[in-house]
């Protein structure tokens, strides 16, 4: 649709930016926090490990600063499990609850909403060693922890996103270092399925669960949509896209908002002898989740053809997928530039995206992540220049206003990364802030902060609300 005016943003639209615990944080195991999954992997080869990443555990009075200074609404972070639970269960560990007591005080002091991620890939390694969320008992774990947050933090924080990701965590586990199958397991796909499972269960607990407790705050997930295209008119191309968007967005929104298993991946498991175990009353659970919202990250769209009914591998990053035999074979976009890290770019898809999630569930929308991964330099005279990244992110706020002219409801923008931070598996030198640390893969410099060209760009962007781009 070409609209000749643009409606503007909402007067309460949440401008703000994204980090993770694990990614940000640093002090791995400081002040009594235990290990998680991503403490204890194998860290990939040529990067850094997770001891100190920002260190923004003991800068965070800098870093929220520097966001109040960009004006910040909103701060989208997530709790580290064993902070709060070394062990993932039993006792709780005071030194966590007074640091995101902390973390949310410095935030509120400058109306800056907190938004809370429960859980962004760091599994505790206690509970991994207890078969993770393979074990059914992973539930009830989830559950305890996020009426342990609700109760702590519920005073303060309005806004929930349970678990960051789900369809990636269960469709690229071993590369963003969350997989874990149980020895002698004989049908691995089940397996994941059925972790994928417990984890819909669990989130849908802990939806109503906040519902319960929280009446006035809003609860939402944090998958990672994006639409796939067919790579042609032909019919056979566009079956293949209704499988592979069945299979990487539906599956997982569908079981949020409606409670169901999206009938294309079910029937697909079947085949597959893949299908999850249901425990009695799991479907009576599922239904009673209701969001008020849907969170979701955006990077980049797809492409996929008919499959040439070979094996492909399945998904390879969070963003490339080169397909499932029987379902779709993914194809490159040619009409789409790069990124230096080999991912699309495809602003007018995110428009897209908006557009589809909303027709088909008609709930409210949050950006949780949006952006562009690149090899800033920190130039002599303490500049970052990178326009690459104002362009990148323009475009994209652009469509977010075409899809609102749309009609779709937008309740924020919160990019990837409010600060730079470590990749999901490239390490440092993958930086997506808007905030550079002065840090390298393996030297940890001084690691000072310095406002990138964009920080002044998105400051003027929030001041405006919008209208200056
Ligand atoms: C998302 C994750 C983030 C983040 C981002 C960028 O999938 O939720 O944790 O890191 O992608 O990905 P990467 O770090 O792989 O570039």
């Amino acid at each position: 649709m070409l609209h000749k005016t643009l409606k503007s943003f909402p007067d309460n639209f949440l401008w703000g930016a994204s980090t993770s615990a694990y990614q940000v944080e640093g002090a791995s195991l400081e002040d009594g926090k235990g290990p998680s999954c991503q403490d204890v992997k194998e860290v990939p080869e040529g990067t850094s490990d997770l001891k100190v990443c920002a260190d923004h555990y003991h800068r965070y009075k800098e870093d929220i600063a520097l966001m109040a200074e960009m004006g910040f609404k909103a701060y989208r972070f997530s709790i580290a499990w064993t902070r709060i639970l070394p062990e993932g269960t039993g006792e709780v560990n005071p030194k966590g609850i007074e640091f995101y007591n902390n973390l949310i005080d410095e935030c509120l002091k400058y109306n800056i909403e907190p938004i809370v991620t429960m859980f962004h890939f760091d599994m505790p390694a206690a509970l991994d060693q207890r078969g993770s969320w393979s074990n059914r008992d992973s539930v009830d774990w989830f559950v305890n922890f996020s009426k342990i947050l609700f109760e702590n933090f519920g005073d303060r924080v309005k806004y929930w996103l349970t678990i960051n990701e789900q369809n990636m965590l269960t469709l690229v586990g071993p590369v963003i270092g969350t997989m874990t199958i149980p020895e002698g397991c004989t049908n691995e796909l089940k397996e994941i399925y059925q972790q994928n499972h417990h984890m819909l269960v669990a989130q849908a607990k802990a939806m109503a669960l906040c519902h319960e407790m929280l009446p006035d705050a809003k609860i939402g997930p944090a998958p990672n949509i994006s639409i796939i295209y067919p790579e042609s008119c032909r019919p056979e191309d566009t079956i293949a896209a209704q499988n592979a968007n069945a299979m990487r967005n539906w599956l997982y929104l569908d079981a949020y908002v409606y409670g169901k298993y999206n009938n294309l991946v079910w029937a697909w498991l079947e085949e597959k002898d893949a299908c999850p175990e249901f425990a009695p009353g799991d479907e009576e659970i599922l239904k009673n989740a209701h969001p008020d919202f849907i969170g979701f990250n955006y990077y980049n769209t797809s492409v996929c053809k008919e499959s040439d009914g070979t094996e492909k591998g399945g998904a390879v990053s969070q963003q490339e997928n080169s397909g499932e035999a029987g379902l779709f074979d993914g194809v490159k976009n040619p009409y789409l530039k790069t990124t230096e890290f080999g991912w699309e770019i495809d602003p007018v898809g995110f428009r897209g995206t908006i557009r589809e999630i909303y027709s088909r569930y008609h709930l409210p929308m949050l950006v949780t992540e949006n952006g562009l991964g690149a090899y800033d330099k920190l130039t002599e005279d303490g500049k970052v220049h990178d326009p690459y990244r104002i362009e990148y992110l323009r475009k994209h706020i652009e469509q977010i206003q075409l899809a609102i002219t749309d009609d779709c409801e937008m309740m924020g923008y919160c990019p990837w990364s409010a600060i730079d931070l470590i990749s999901t598996h490239e390490g440092m030198v993958k930086r997506y802030g808007f905030i550079y640390v002065d840090r390298d893969e393996f030297d940890l410099k001084t690691m000072d902060r310095y406002r990138k060209d964009s920080f002044y760009w998105y400051k003027k962007v929030i001041a405006t609300n919008g209208a200056d781009l």
